[in-house]
């Protein structure tokens, strides 16, 4: 069992979790900024004014990936630090802008190959309120593509391109059930705004072809010089049948991943909705002019892959609801037989189950032919994690064995699945902002002290990170 000798492995982390600095230099607002005030939307009043600091830290951040042996790191610009208001015919910042090249400069100075996500949920707040942000179909992908190009400009030295991080996340989480910014959603209790039947669908959609056009750009304008590669990374959980033997729960098993995955996927590898969402959604999901699908379809150099768990599936009879997005089905932790997914963690949604890993790397390389995948995020929290303090919350065993298990898990995908699996990105560098969940929830193979400082300190599953991938990539 073994990964190829240039298989590439690091670290990945985004800009709002972990910059702070939000009002430094000509930032202008992002809606997770605006978010953050709301009162009862983040835990304990939490936002990202401070998180690791790392927009002063630049050097400390490189210094620690060098430590823990990283070939890569996965990291997100702000938008808003680039072009405050955000549109295409507003003012760039220029010291937004240098504070990155100057970044993937010494980066590359440190032997660390970057790779850049363009959009990491922090839209600028400005947009929003000029036109509705991602629900604009003509206003925002344009913007987006204008972006994109000051910086594919700016940034010619970076060759691997992430467009947007988990546009399911920005669809759902955000106009659905309104957990994240901007926080739509059909229920009264909690948003003045939003329609869960409707909204996220047509945001997924822009999504779509706002990538569509920033991948044009850069295959137009700059690959042909820069060379690179650029892709989308898309989340989504493995699944298995509440009841094997029932065959509505193996199909609705195949629906969920279809519901998460390919309503992003199937569009960029097949220029087509799947049918399953067709069936469910009708009209409501967006019908592709020419002109989007042109842009969409084949738009994917590589598929980024973000994954943490799975689910067991149990169908629903009946009619779905107009706000389900899950595909007329139901989670579950345990199976017909009393089996577990696996353990708790300190999210909700997260259960470590690493045959998923390889099982969901398996169905993306059979559906999608085999294309090149970058792990663009895995990890874990762990139950109780933050009532520690130094030595102990540095012994992380339980993140220590996630990864052991999940990088073991991919391996067998690669030496004997035969999948394309390039690289591996651990989520996250650092303890960061979790999004609603504020710091109460760490994801990190460092620790952060966020009293004391922001100091940073690596736990073991950081540490051991470099002997893990050592032991499975083959040395020529
Ligand atoms: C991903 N869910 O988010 C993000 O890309 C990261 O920014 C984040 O910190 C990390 O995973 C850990 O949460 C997700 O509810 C957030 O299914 C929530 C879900 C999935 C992914």
């Amino acid at each position: 069992m073994s990964l190829p000798a240039d298989f590439l492995w690091g670290f990945a982390t985004a800009s709002f979790q972990i910059e702070g600095a939000t009002k430094q230099d000509g930032r202008g607002p992002s809606i997770w900024d605006t978010f953050c005030e709301i009162e009862g939307k983040i835990a304990h009043g939490a936002n990202g004014d401070v998180a690791c600091d790392s927009y002063n830290r630049t050097a400390e951040d490189i210094k620690l990936l060098k430590e823990l042996g990283a070939k890569c790191y996965r990291f997100s610009l702000s938008w808003s630090r680039i072009i405050p208001l955000g549109g295409r015919n507003d003012p760039i910042n220029q010291k937004g802008l240098d504070h990155y090249v100057k970044f993937v400069d010494d980066l590359l100075e440190a032997g660390i190959t970057p790779f850049i996500t363009l959009y990491h949920w922090d839209a600028p707040d400005a947009l929003d309120k000029r036109y509705g942000g991602l629900l604009n179909r003509t206003e925002f992908p344009l913007d987006f593509e204008s972006y994109a190009r000051v910086v594919f400009k700016a940034i010619p030295k970076c060759k691997n391109w992430i467009t947007f991080n988990e546009p399911w996340c920005s669809s759902i989480l955000a106009y659905s059930t309104g957990y994240f910014a901007p926080g739509h959603t059909s229920d009264r209790t909690k948003s003045p705004i939003g329609d869960s039947s409707r909204e996220p669908w047509i945001v997924g959609h822009n999504l779509l072809v706002a990538h569509g056009r920033a991948v044009k750009v850069y295959r137009e304008e700059f690959k042909p010089a820069n060379g690179g590669q650029i892709g989308i990374t898309l989340n989504g959980d493995y699944t298995y049948p509440w009841d094997p033997e029932d065959p509505e729960d193996v199909k609705a098993a195949n629906r969920k991943i279809e519901f998460a995955i390919s309503w992003f996927a199937d569009p960029i590898y097949f220029g087509k909705y799947p049918d399953s969402m067709l069936e469910q959604l009708g009209d409501r999901l967006p019908t592709f002019t020419d002109e989007e699908r042109a842009l969409v379809q084949g738009s994917n150099d590589f598929y980024g892959m973000n994954h943490y768990t799975a689910d067991y599936v149990k169908h629903k009879t009946g009619a779905a609801h107009e706000d389900d997005f899950l595909g007329n089905l139901e989670t579950t932790s345990y199976d017909k037989n009393g089996n577990c997914i696996g353990p708790e963690t300190q999210s909700f949604w997260l259960r470590p189950n690493p045959e998923g890993f390889r099982g969901l790397i398996v169905w993306l390389s059979k559906r999608y032919g085999y294309p090149p995948i970058y792990v663009t995020e895995n990890g874990t929290s762990i139950k109780g994690e933050n009532d520690l303090k130094p030595p102990e919350i540095l012994n992380d065993e339980f993140r220590v064995k996630y990864f052991h298990d999940y990088a073991h898990a991919l391996a067998k995908a690669v030496s004997e699945d035969g999948c394309d699996v390039k690289g591996y990105m651990a989520w996250s560098l650092m303890d960061n902002f979790e999004w609603a969940e504020g710091y109460e929830t760490r994801f990190g193979c460092t620790y952060v002290d966020y009293e004391g400082g922001q100091t940073r300190t690596a736990k073991e599953s950081g540490k051991q990170m470099k002997g893990l991938f050592d032991s499975l990539i083959k040395n020529d």
